[in-house]
């Protein structure tokens, strides 16, 4: 009786034991802790048991002792079939990952708004069939101001508060390097590349030579546009630019474009889209509209017919402009973007303080 409740016992041990395996290093523990032949339980079991029973009932323990020693097999190779089992099978389907605990969780971020203004503006061109070129940061005199109807000299220079990159003295005037100070450069640049009829759209960076403060940035992004071809006439440019507006800020703005002046194109004009925040009554309420300081009207781009003077620069490439025409426009994307998502100083969107760019989320 003493000997069956031993076992008894034994045998409860050996499936705790078993169940509370986790990993092939328990599993190999438990293995030579029952099976192991230098002191392993069942040779203990055989030492202490069997060869120490007297003569009379050594047949009872004999047979005792061999079924335990059966199960105590049994059990053991249960547990490694088991391991094996587990160290192939997926971590979930084994229990080993508990998919009911919360995830960690990966911060993604979010598009900036002045690149999400550029790509929204882009994509209403991309549908008018305008393809995307793109050109360097660092530019030559020659892109950035000559071949744009800028002569050395000329006191249109003077606007752009142009960052000139040092050192360059030495250097013909057209070949001086300097921080692009509109993407116009690229426009000329793909003029030269490809042959009219084209259409393009060009996002991109730019640098002047401004003081940062709640409007201005010495970095800022613009995007500009160039269609030419035959017979393209000031209608086209007014219709086009209209639909896009209509487009980028919702059909019921209108459009107005005013007189004025680039070197670059003749005539010019600036683009005024009516209010989107007060809807052109220049009144929010009883208040007045500060984004169009209550005239109804915000200044949106500069446009105009194409200079002939700059078509002279890419002429031997199909560009005679006595036999084609173009029009070009350009915005800036970070105001565009102010007006657009409310925020009072052009500074937050360089700053990368999180508390800003999370509202973008
Ligand atoms: C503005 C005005 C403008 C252009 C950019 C352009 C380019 C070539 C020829 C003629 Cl290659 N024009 N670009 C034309 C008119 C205005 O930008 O206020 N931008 C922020």
């Amino acid at each position: 009786m003493a000997l069956e409740k031993a076992a008894h016992e034994l045998l409860g041990a050996l499936g705790d034991e078993s169940k509370a395996i986790r990993g092939e290093a328990e599993y190999k523990v438990f293995r030579d802790r029952w099976i192991a032949r230098k002191n392993g339980i069942l040779t203990q079991l055989n030492d202490l048991w069997l060869k120490a029973a007297p003569k009379d009932v050594k047949r009872t323990v004999g047979q005792q002792v061999n079924e335990i020693k059966t199960h105590v097999e049994d059990v053991v190779a249960k547990a490694e079939h088991l391991q094996l089992e587990l160290a192939t099978a997926s971590p979930i389907a084994s229990g080993t990952v508990d998919i009911t605990l919360p995830g960690i969780r990966r911060p993604i971020g979010a598009e900036h708004p002045v690149m999400r203004t550029s790509r929204e503006m882009v994509a209403v061109f991309q549908k008018l069939g305008y393809s995307v070129a793109d050109g360097p940061v660092i530019e030559t005199d020659y892109y950035n101001f000559e071949a744009l109807n800028f002569p050395p000299n000329h006191p249109a220079r003077d606007t752009q508060d142009t960052l000139f990159i040092a050192g360059q003295r030495a250097k013909p005037l057209r070949e001086r390097l300097l921080l692009r100070t509109h993407t116009s450069p690229v426009q000329i640049r793909t003029m030269e590349k490809m042959r009219p009829p084209i259409r393009i759209v060009i996002p991109g960076t730019v640098h002047r030579n401004d003081p940062p403060d709640a409007s201005h940035s010495p970095m800022f992004h613009q995007i500009e546009g160039l269609a030419v071809d035959t017979n393209i006439t000031f209608g086209d440019l007014k219709g086009t630019l209209d639909h896009a507006m209509k487009e980028f800020f919702g059909s019921s703005v209108k459009t107005s474009f005013r007189p004025s002046f680039f070197p670059f194109t003749e005539p010019s004009a600036e683009m005024f889209v009516s209010c989107f925040i007060c809807g052109g009554s220049g009144r929010r309420g009883a208040d007045p509209c500060r984004p169009c300081k209550q005239t109804g009207w915000i200044e949106i781009l500069g446009c105009g017919m194409v200079d002939p003077n700059v078509f002279e620069f890419v002429k031997d490439n199909g560009y005679d402009p006595k036999k084609i025409s173009g029009f070009a426009f350009g915005m800036g994307a970070d105001r565009i973007a102010l007006l657009k998502y409310g925020v009072d100083d052009l500074q937050a969107f360089f700053q990368g303080d999180v508390r800003f760019l999370q509202q973008f989320g």
